[in-house]
């Protein structure tokens, strides 16, 4: 199916209704029909056409929605970027997707003065059509794309506004960056399919994410852990009140601890429904809407969604699943089984009442903040630098953060060097907190730490 006739359920039938608000100003669904036909001819003018590649590296904002509303449109492949990515990551990404054009706040405004046209393309396509590339589980130290397809977005928000009971009466608060599965797979497609009001923030800020709360009054709150974290720090007069508006607070992206779950219900009166997903898979599993849910499972397999548990790895099938990485047919094959399972790389049991419980991961994989952190990548770069002979880097738990990275070296080195290299050439939430010298490191006889 073209994504198009879903959110045409909003872009269409709810012309008129109030749809988003993005910094101060309120926009219908009308609205964004038009922006995003006029950013898709400005895409045009500078040569796209269906299959081609764009690559955008912004936090959110509307231009953002309206130039993946225009990807939609023309059958362009969307391609998000961490804004958070330095030259050497972006340089990794730009060089695979080679994308037509990179969109970043500095060329943003020149390209979309190009599109003067309202009127909407013309274009027939199928729902095997990628929709999207997006750049994750880079275990060799380089990121693979996920092919994602309209097909696989369309089947993760028919699923998510049915199992979470989403309506155009919601009010979804999205402060999770867009360039992720996230909020763009859950946030934007779910409120574009419901056709319910959304307001869109930069960034989540904790010093300012309880006046917005208050403000908006949303029914409806998309976070990671450490943003119920640190929503722990709201007061409990303030928690109170945004828990009378809201209907529904979802956690995923990585472990909720269920102290953390126990806290927030006592302070806002609303028991957070933790699910599973991937950036290959989108939503894999959710905790019920009705009945209950349990503090550090991720709940029941969605619909048309199987899974198998094989050596302890959790395999999963179904239209969710992406169609596989792009130009990398063997990693590809490799990550599926004969009968067309993908390999999640998450290990995980299964109650006898069927709770699906993640206990850990097959290879190395740091979660910092709902951030992946591939410790690999990070090694590659302190083994280039002079003096270090050895590195491994590994999460160390934190409180807010969920875990952070800290390096082990061998050799002689300037930390601050290090330190330095590290802030230039790589995202801040993968600079190692410490650096620590040891005189070797211990490793199996396959030579893993
Ligand atoms: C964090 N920073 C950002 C952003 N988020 N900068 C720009 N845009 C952002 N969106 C930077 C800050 O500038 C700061 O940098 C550092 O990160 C920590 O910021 P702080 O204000 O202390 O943040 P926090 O209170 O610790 O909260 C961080 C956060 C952020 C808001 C929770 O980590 C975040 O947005 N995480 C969500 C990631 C996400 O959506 N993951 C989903 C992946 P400096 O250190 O330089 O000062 S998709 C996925 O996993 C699958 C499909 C799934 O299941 O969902
Ligand atoms: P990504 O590929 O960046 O989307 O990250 C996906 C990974 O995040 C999964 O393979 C899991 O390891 C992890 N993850 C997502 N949701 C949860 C959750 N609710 N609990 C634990 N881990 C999660």
């Amino acid at each position: 199916m073209h994504l198009l006739h879903l959110f045409d359920l909003s872009l269409k039938l709810r012309e008129s209704a109030a749809a988003l608000e993005w910094n101060g100003a309120e926009y219908t669904f009308g609205d964004l029909e038009r922006r995003s036909n006029r950013a898709a001819d400005a895409l045009r003018r500078q040569g796209f056409a269906k299959g081609d590649r764009l690559c955008v590296q912004l936090s959110n904002c509307i231009e953002l929605i309206d130039l993946y509303l225009a990807c939609v449109k023309l059958g362009v492949i969307f391609v998000p970027i961490n804004v958070l990515y330095r030259e050497r990551e972006i340089a990794h990404i730009v060089n695979d997707a080679e994308p037509r054009l990179v969109v970043t706040a500095e060329n943003l405004a020149s390209l979309l003065e190009g599109g003067t046209s309202e009127t909407r393309p013309d274009l027939q396509l199928d729902g095997g059509t990628p929709a999207a590339i997006i750049y994750t589980s880079g275990t060799t130290g380089a990121s693979k794309g996920a092919v994602l397809t309209h097909d696989n977005f369309a089947a993760n928000a028919v699923n998510l506004v049915s199992c979470w009971q989403i309506s155009d009466r919601d009010r979804l608060f999205l402060a999770l960056p867009l360039f992720h599965i996230h909020a763009l797979g859950n946030g934007l497609h779910t409120w574009l399919l419901s056709g319910c009001r959304m307001r869109l923030v930069e960034r989540f800020d904790h010093r300012s994410a309880t006046a917005e709360l208050l403000d908006f009054a949303p029914t409806l709150f998309f976070g990671v852990p450490t943003v119920y974290v640190r929503l722990l720090d709201t007061s409990p007069d303030d928690a109170r009140a945004i828990g009378e508006s809201m209907r529904l607070f979802v956690s995923g992206s990585a472990p909720l601890p269920p102290h953390v779950l126990e806290r927030f219900r006592e302070l806002f009166g609303h028991t957070i429904l933790e699910r599973y997903g991937m950036t290959e898979t989108f939503m894999n599993t959710s905790n019920p809407y009705v009945g209950e849910r349990r503090a550090g499972t991720v709940g029941f397999p969605l619909p048309g969604i199987s899974i198998r548990i094989e050596g302890g790895e959790l395999f999963v099938r179904g239209p969710n699943v992406f169609c596989g990485y792009w130009r990398r047919p063997d990693a590809t094959a490799a990550a599926f089984t004969g009968d067309g399972f993908f390999r999640t790389g998450d290990m995980a049991t299964i109650s006898e009442d069927g709770y699906i419980t993640l206990v850990g991961r097959k290879s190395d994989l740091i979660i910092s903040g709902g951030f992946n952190i591939y410790p690999r990548e990070i090694e590659e770069l302190l083994l280039e630098q002079p003096g270090v002979s050895e590195a491994a880097v590994v999460g160390v738990a934190d409180e807010v953060r969920g875990e952070v990275p800290v390096a082990y070296l061998v050799g002689e080195f300037d930390e601050e060097q290090l330190v330095r290299v590290c802030r230039e050439q790589l995202a801040s939430f993968k600079v190692p907190r410490r650096f620590v010298k040891v005189d070797s490191i211990p490793r199996t006889a396959l030579g893993k730490v």
